[in-house]
Parts: C-alpha cells; sequence; structure tokens
C-alpha cells in the first residue's frame, strides 16, 4: 500500500469517527498498551530443544500438518521471530516453554534446569529490547505419560514436577530482574482422565497442594507475575481435567494469581468475553491465550472474529488494558508459520484497536436510556466504521507494512530462508 493512500483513507475515516465522538488518535495513544506475548512454540510445532529429534508427545494437544520451514534450532527460532517482529506495529514479548533452552549438548531434566539455560534468550531479549514470558513444561516427557503431574498420586512424580515448576518460577523471575519488566509465568498441566474417574476429589486436593508449595517461595511482583490456566477437556482427558475453570479460578482469587483464560477451553457457546467483567471483580489482573477453537478443537491460528473482539472489547470497555496481559496460543503446522505468526498476532492487534474505536459514550446513553434499538443500530453501524483505515495508518507509522502487504514478504522469506532447511 501506498503512504498517500492510507494517509488519504485514515483522514477520512477519523473524521467519520469524530461523527460518533471517536478521537482515532487517542485510540491509537492506547493501542501502545496493548502488548502482544508471542508464544514461541508456533515456530517449531511444540518440539523445544531438549534432544535433537524432539517433538510434541502427549498432553491432550497436537499440532497437526507438515509444511516445510519449521524451526530446527534457537538461531533459527530467533530469525523467524524476528521476521514476525519487523511485520508487526507496536511492541511485543516473547513467550517461551521450559523446553526450548540452551541446553547444548548434553541432555537437561526438567528438575535440573537454570536461568543459564536460557541466559541466551535473555541475552537477545534485552538486545532486542523486549520482555520475556515463561511456562514450565509438564508435558512430553516420560513422567507425565500416564496423564498426571502436579496431582499425582505417585509422589515421586509429583515431587518432580513441583521441582521443575519452581525452578521455572526462579527462571522467570530472574529473567523479569535481568530485562526490567515483570515476566509472567503461567502453569499448565495437562492432568486428566479420558474415562471417567472415581477420586477426583483426591487429584483436585494434590494439585493444590502442589501450588501451595511451589507458591510458597515469593518474588517481587516486578520480576514476576503468577498465572494459573485451566482447561475443559483435552484429548485424552475428555472425562476430567484435574486444573478445571472452577478449580483455578477458585485458586487465583484467593491466592491472588493470574487467571489465565484460554478462549479454546471452554464450551463452545461460552463466551470468554463475558467472563472478563466478572473476573476482573475478584482478581487483579489476567493472562489471555488469544486462540480459535474450531469444533471440538482449540489452537487454530487466531482471526479478527466475533470471539476475539467481544475479548477485546470487554477489556476496553472495563477500562481494564493495564490489568490484562495478552498472550496468544495456537499452533498450526499445515501452513507458513512464520505467516499464521502475523495474522494472528494482527487479529489480536485489530480486535483491540476495533474496540479502542468503539463509540462507547453514544452507546452508553441509548443504553442507559433503555433505548434498546438505538443501541444495537450503533453497534451495527460501528462494526463497518473503517477501523481497518485506522489500523493500516497504525502499521504505516510504526513502518510495518500495511494491508495485505505482509504476504509478499513472507513469501521472500519462505523461498530465500525456510525452504532451504
Ligand atoms: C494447552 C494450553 C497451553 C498450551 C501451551 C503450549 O491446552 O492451552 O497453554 O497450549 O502451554
Ligand atoms: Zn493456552
Amino acid at each position: 500500500m501506498k503512504n498517500a493512500q492510507i494517509l488519504a483513507a485514515y483522514e477520512l475515516a477519523k473524521q467519520q469517527y469524530a461523527e460518533y465522538g471517536v478521537d482515532t488518535d487517542l485510540a491509537l495513544e492506547k493501542m501502545k498498551e496493548v502488548t502482544i506475548s508471542l508464544h514461541c512454540w508456533q515456530t517449531d510445532d511444540v518440539a523445544g530443544c531438549e534432544r535433537p529429534d524432539s517433538a510434541l508427545d502427549g498432553g491432550g494437544i497436537q499440532v497437526t500438518g507438515n509444511y516445510p520451514g519449521k524451526a530446527r534450532n534457537i538461531s533459527e527460532m530467533m530469525a523467524d521471530l524476528e521476521v514476525v517482529m519487523n511485520l508487526l506495529p507496536g511492541q511485543q514479548r516473547l513467550n517461551l516453554h521450559a523446553i526450548y533452552g540452551d541446553f547444548g549438548e548434553e541432555f537437561t531434566d526438567r528438575d535440573q534446569i537454570e536461568t543459564k539455560h536460557f541466559q541466551t534468550w535473555i541475552d537477545w531479549a534485552k538486545k532486542l529490547g523486549i520482555g520475556l514470558d515463561f511456562n514450565a513444561t509438564c508435558f512430553s516427557h516420560p513422567k507425565s505419560n500416564d496423564g498426571f503431574t502436579l496431582s499425582s498420586k505417585d509422589e515421586s512424580v509429583r515431587r518432580f514436577w513441583i521441582e521443575h515448576v519452581k525452578r521455572c518460577r526462579r527462571i522467570a523471575a530472574d529473567m523479569g530482574r535481568q530485562l526490567g519488566t515483570p515476566a509472567v509465568h503461567n502453569i499448565w498441566i495437562p492432568d486428566g482422565s479420558k474415562d471417567a474417574p472415581i477420586d477426583r476429589f483426591a487429584h483436585r486436593k494434590l494439585l493444590k497442594a502442589s501450588l501451595d508449595e511451589i507458591f510458597a517461595e515469593a518474588f517481587p511482583a516486578e520480576y514476576l507475575k503468577d498465572a494459573v490456566e485451566s482447561k475443559l477437556f483435552g484429548i485424552g482427558s475428555e472425562s476430567m481435567v484435574v486444573g478445571s475453570h472452577d478449580f483455578y479460578l477458585c485458586y487465583a482469587a484467593q491466592n491472588k494469581k493470574l487467571i489465565c483464560l484460554d478462549n479454546g477451553h471452554f464450551h463452545p457457546t461460552e463466551q470468554v468475553g463475558d467472563k472478563i467483567s466478572s473476573v476482573l471483580q475478584f482478581v487483579d489482573e489476567l493472562l489471555l491465550h488469544m486462540t480459535r477453537g474450531v469444533r471440538w478443537d482449540s489452537d487454530h491460528v487466531l482471526t479478527f472474529n466475533d470471539e476475539s473482539k467481544l475479548i477485546a472489547q470487554e477489556i476496553v470497555r472495563s477500562n481494564a488494558l493495564n490489568r490484562v496481559k495478552i498472550g496468544l496460543d495456537f499452533f498450526d503446522a499445515s501452513l507458513n508459520r512464520i505467516g499464521a505468526y502475523v495474522i494472528g498476532a494482527r487479529a489480536a492487534q485489530q480486535a483491540f484497536l476495533y474496540a479502542l474505536l468503539e463509540p462507547r459514550e453514544m452507546i452508553l446513553k441509548y443504553e442507559e436510556a433503555g433505548k434498546n434499538f438505538e443501541r444495537l443500530a450503533l453497534l451495527e453501524t460501528a462494526n463497518a466504521l473503517p477501523w481497518s483505515a485506522v489500523y493500516n495508518y497504525y502499521c504505516m507509522k510504526n513502518n510495518v507494512v500495511a494491508g495485505s502487504d505482509y504476504i509478499g514478504e513472507i513469501q521472500e522469506y519462505e523461498t530465500k530462508t525456510l525452504l532451504l532447511r
């Protein structure tokens, strides 16, 4: 797209929005608060760097597809992520999983990892001026094969995972300290069962005890923020997931943790957007895993759809941008992986920009006056206001390509780099 064209469209959009009492420049200023944490695991299909042939194995999640060009090591991941970030306006962070350490030739088991294994990433993040987030990896491991980790009745298994997660929090706090921005450490575990269990209570009690032990070590809030992520079901945990929404919502509220809402982890007709104003009455902060569920499956590439829009709208309407950490969570190996990132991250940004451009004052007046037809009419009108002209201008101001111009850039990277792998 040509700059002159972007500018002309923006000027018109600005006038149109002004008629509805919306200041587009102000909305763009607010976009500075929208930092997307890019999940590192779309680069390599959640394989990790523990062994040369590491691959996602178990845990109720699955990657399908064999599109060429996946990253095979940390330097390829870094190269790919830099391409992604160069195609995105605004600031990003990187969200690492514990299996992505720089482990060298020797195998390091999960209960042995230390900050030194992540120093390569920390130095890289420092160089780029970005923050890091972190996740314990409680799947793809022989000790998670029977489907239980932090809630295992096998005490040696449970101790192994407690040690792993404790170490992960220390590493995350070191990341936060070294980079001057708190790292969010998120705990998601695959624990659950395929068929109906009779002792749900014991597993949930064990999970609570494990978490209490893990969180007993305190870190300054400027270094570390703790989040817990629930799930409805996974592959092989269809009948019961130990860390359900009820479980973690209570845990987070009682223990002042962030609750992570992954919108692929709820019943298909449940709206995560609707939950935000409830949850924010009881917890200080939220972590989002923005994703796209399709039928029974989650983790498709995020798009600018009703679900992502409602999530962003409800955060903006609650005036809670500063209380929400935005992460992405999808893994698709059936298309260009860099393309997947750029589409998903742009969709998240667009959802927030769209929400910031909502003619809220006008709609609220109608709502408070009981004028429901007028409210719906304005919401419908707002759907079609030229938000994309504002997004393109946001790209231009940040010196990144606008419109669909990223397609060509990614195709070029594919030809010159990805297909040579
Ligand atoms: C799995 C959870 C979890 C993972 C990542 C890899 O259902 O959504 O967040 O996707 O940790
Ligand atoms: Zn998730």
